[in-house]
């Protein structure tokens, strides 16, 4: 099987990085997310690696590059599953708000869910500590208590991360009648998905519905970390319903780990783009960029964090 090498994942979410700078604060998510699309796809289309977007920008009509589909890699041999996500908060680059990156992850061929047209997905993330302990079908106020005993707390102590969003609002009152405690954003479900998993951050769990896209790539980190992730469909928007429908899928149960992304060797590479609570931003100095990485591999879960220079050219 035909994977990059770690290094060049980080190469290409660097370049989309470091492609966003001049968009942060300027209102221009288009703007800004085509210019990660552009560095991070000039990175990966020479490399030595032969890869099948599976989540991407979109069906190929509506994106002329990285489109589900797309073949990148100039390599031999077997497809990957890649997962892409160039720029994760559009919104937090174009107001310059923390906790944009760039974000990709890699499977084997075939393993990654595909989500048509199901743009939202009712979501749960854990870390490992809860790995298996958690019923997503369950009553709120069980699958809490299940969650503080595989994590030694008390339920008043659990901190969710949530969309803050119309369509979560009784999840989070259904969250606070429990006991537990709510982290509202006004998006990032991917950076839910890691403070969930990593190690030593405050956040217990990520619950609500956000982007199946953004579900996808946080079962890749959960399954290389140990974690656990659950998504079901939940299209919101009528159209998306229609097409839901149409296409026959199922929107009652709760996919796990290995219906979201089966396979064992998984890569996933995450690049600051605005300062947050994982990652910095790129730094500039006269001669380079200073780009900050966090690399995962599965099935070990080995973590890198890489700073990496990048000459000005
Ligand atoms: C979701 C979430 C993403 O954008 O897709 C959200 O999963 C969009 O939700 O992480 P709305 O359509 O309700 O705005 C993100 O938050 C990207 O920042």
């Amino acid at each position: 099987m035909t994977f990059p090498s770690l290094l060049t994942l980080a190469q290409a979410t660097s370049a989309a990085a470091i492609a966003a700078q001049p968009f942060v604060g300027r209102m221009d998510k288009n703007g800004a997310d085509g210019a990660c699309v552009d560095a991070l796809r000039a990175v990966l289309g020479p490399a030595d690696f032969r890869g099948r977007v599976v989540i991407g920008e979109g069906e190929k009509d509506d994106a002329p590059a990285l489109y589900n589909g797309e073949l990148l890699g100039a390599g031999q041999g077997p497809a990957a599953d890649i997962a892409v996500d160039p720029l994760e908060g559009t919104t937090f680059c174009a107001k310059a708000l923390p906790n944009s990156f760039s974000v990709i992850a890699l499977a084997e061929p075939g393993a990654m869910f595909e989500p048509g047209p199901a743009f939202y997905m009712d979501k749960l993330v854990v870390g490992p500590e809860a790995r298996g302990a958690l019923d997503p079908d369950a009553p709120m106020a069980d699958r809490l208590d299940a969650l503080a005993r595989a994590k030694g707390k008390d339920v008043g102590d659990l901190l969710v991360y949530i969309l803050e969003r119309p369509r979560n609002a009784q999840m989070i009152k259904d969250i606070l009648a429990s006991g537990a405690r709510v982290s509202l954003n006004s998006g990032g479900d991917v950076l839910g998905a890691m403070l969930a998993l990593l190690d030593g951050q405050d956040v217990d769990a990520l619950m609500g519905i956000g982007g199946t896209p953004e579900g996808v790539i946080s079962a890749v980190a959960a399954k290389a970390m140990g974690g656990d992730c659950f998504g079901r469909l939940a299209p919101q928007l009528p159209e998306e319903i229609a097409a839901v429908q149409a296409a026959g899928m199922d929107c009652q149960t709760w996919m796990g780990l290995d219906d979201l992304v089966s396979g064992e060797r998984l890569q996933f590479c995450l690049t600051g783009l605005t300062d947050g609570l994982i990652l910095q931003a790129p730094l500039r100095d006269s001669q380079a960029w200073m780009t900050d990485s966090l690399l995962i591999e599965g099935p070990s879960g080995q973590l890198h964090r890489l700073q990496s220079e990048i000459p000005i050219s």
